[in-house]
């Protein structure tokens, strides 16, 4: 009955829209409302969060817990289409849900304005859940989120009180639930009680922005100079020289092919594969290792500097990402500084299973609760397995592990190559599943001898003649014996390898093409040193890597 009068008596008022036009204007208040709550409650938490730590935003641990939820055929699709950008893909998705979410919030609240504010009260509570769920979740996580729904809920509230009043409703009707509900009396004011009015929530709703961009830039500002700082602090770091230099790279690893993968990855081109939304940036200075578990008799906490104190090696491994299809990028080489793992466990006392020691799964921990399980007789089997602290020539990259990661060859980075670790624990592989082995990919996986064609591009249209087909091709720790390449399904040729750097580094390959006009498929296949032809049969990335011949398809004009 309220809403009959208020109608109707909102009607010969200046500003007095007709019926639909008033609840258009309630919608679009009430939108305006919701975001502006939205807004201030994100950048509120981005202030809260420079007090706490970057991680504890509330889009960082909504999306972490999101990625940690999400299932693994989905996160494959999300790699697969978005590669690298797939973060900036689901922040900008919870962004949108977010925002969403917040206009209609904003609209239920200009009617129901208790409702409203409590569901914004609410969305902070999906804020702190998620930052309370975080594997590394520290108690004060939770703040960034429960300020920013409380600042949603009282901001929220007021703007839709603001935002009613154009209608006729009394402030005295706040405790109303329903707008309706209150008097129409002040309807009668006419159009200059109703202009003002509207005057009122635009210096509300102004203010509130302004409020809360100076509160999120000024969070912004300080999380990006306590990012600088670290920065200046990784800057500091000069690594020893290695008292084992990596052997020097032989002449010709690299045949001369425009297109073909260069024999080292830069920092800067190497893939990144992780599930960190906010990548850590960890403090050397305080940085810990700790190893335990069973079998360690001597148990052990390291710090950076001890780790700089120790021999130092230096080695060439090639590190693929099992999530890499077929032809895929997520394959990179690199010179790696580091400390060799055996020695460190051996120290501790750790014997490997065929030795009667009592674990067989190494679990390696990052400080953003990542868990990676190796088994112990492969890390401990000979092959250089490296707490890495350098990567090309500097410090590791924060994106890439700093300041110590795991770095094995032969197995795929998801069971060895543990960025931003922190923790080492003997365990065995029936007692504990690793983060990927909980979502269905295998305890172990050895890298699969693999080849890729990086030239001809897919589709390309090169010119009748002599065109180089070239690429690479990785067996991590069994080498490359041969590559050979067919066109169009006819007889194999066997391409020419660049020289061999260790058997832990992929090898390039170029084979000359008599091209002739026409559409021609190009196949390749490796054969590892143990004598292991490529399979034919195609597998995808799940559960233990894909398989299958690379191929391109060209058209020769
Ligand atoms: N802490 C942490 N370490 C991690 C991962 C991760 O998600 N978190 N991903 C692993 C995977 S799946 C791969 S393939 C390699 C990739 O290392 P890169 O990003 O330096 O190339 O890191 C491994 N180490
Ligand atoms: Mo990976």
């Amino acid at each position: 009955m309220g809403r009959v009068s208020r109608e109707a008596s909102a009607t010969p008022s200046k500003n007095g829209p007709g019926r639909g036009q008033s609840r258009a204007l309630r919608v679009l208040l009430g939108a305006a409302s919701g975001l502006i709550a939205g807004f201030a409650a994100l950048a509120v938490a981005e202030l809260v969060s420079a007090a706490v730590r970057p991680e504890a935003s509330p889009i960082t641990v909504v999306g972490g817990a999101a990625v940690d939820r999400t299932p693994p055929g989905l996160k494959d699709f999300a790699v697969r289409h978005f590669g690298t950008n797939d973060k900036a893909v689901l922040q900008l998705g919870i962004v949108v849900v977010l925002g969403l979410f917040a206009i209609v919030i904003g609209v239920i609240a200009t009617r129901h304005r208790r409702i409203g504010a409590t569901a914004a009260l609410a969305f902070g509570a999906v804020g702190v859940a998620a930052a309370a769920s975080r594997p590394d979740a520290q108690p004060t996580d939770v703040l960034p989120s429960a300020v920013g729904g409380v600042v949603a809920f009282a901001l929220l509230y007021w703007l839709a009180g603001r935002a009613r009043e154009p209608y006729g409703a009394a402030p005295a009707a706040d405790a109303g639930e329903d707008i309706s509900g209150g008097g129409s009396t002040r309807a009668g004011d006419g159009g200059s009680g109703g202009a003002f009015d509207r005057r009122g929530f635009v210096v509300a709703a102004t203010a509130a922005v302004a409020a809360s961009a100076g509160a999120g830039a000024l969070g912004r500002y300080l999380n990006a100079d306590k990012v600088a700082q670290q920065a200046a602090s990784r800057a500091d770091i000069t690594l020893p020289r290695p008292a084992s230099p990596a052997r020097p790279v032989p002449s010709g690893v690299h045949p001369d092919v425009k297109g073909l993968s260069s024999f080292f990855t830069s920092n800067k081109d190497f893939y990144r594969v992780d599930t960190a939304l906010s990548v850590p940036h960890v403090d050397a200075t305080t940085w810990r290792l700790r190893l335990h578990g069973k079998g360690v008799s001597r148990p052990v906490t390291l710090t950076f500097q001890d780790l700089l104190r120790r021999d130092l090696v230096e080695r060439d491994i090639t590190l693929t990402c099992v999530s890499n299809e077929v032809g895929g990028p997520y394959v990179g080489n690199a010179r790696w500084i580091g400390v060799r793992l055996a020695d460190v466990l051996s120290e501790a006392g750790v014997k490997p299973p065929s030795h009667g020691g009592p674990a067989d799964q190494l679990v390696a921990r990052s400080v953003d609760g990542m868990t990676i399980g190796s088994p112990v007789e492969t890390v401990m089997d000979g092959r250089d397995a490296l707490l890495a602290l350098g990567m090309n020539g500097e410090p590791l990259p924060f994106a890439h592990g700093f300041p110590v990661r795991m770095v094995v060859p032969g197995l795929y980075g998801y069971v060895s190559a543990c960025k931003w670790l922190t923790d080492l624990e003997l365990t065995t592989f029936d007692d504990f599943d690793a983060y990927w082995v909980k979502r269905t990919w295998s305890q172990k996986a050895p890298i699969k001898t693999e080849s890729r064609i990086d030239t001809p591009r897919p589709f390309a249209s090169p010119k009748a003649g002599t065109v180089p087909v070239a690429g690479v091709a990785w067996a991590q720790h069994k080498g490359i014996a041969k590559v050979e390449v067919r066109v169009d399904g006819g007889p194999w040729h066997e391409a020419k390898l660049g020289a061999q750097d260790t058997s832990d580094t992929w090898r390039q390959w170029v084979w000359p093409w008599q091209a002739t006009s026409g559409s021609h498929t190009l196949e390749v296949r490796a054969t590892d040193r143990t004598g292991y032809t490529q399979t034919d049969k195609r597998v995808g990335t799940v559960p233990n890597g894909a398989t299958g011949w690379h191929s391109v398809v060209v058209s020769v004009p």
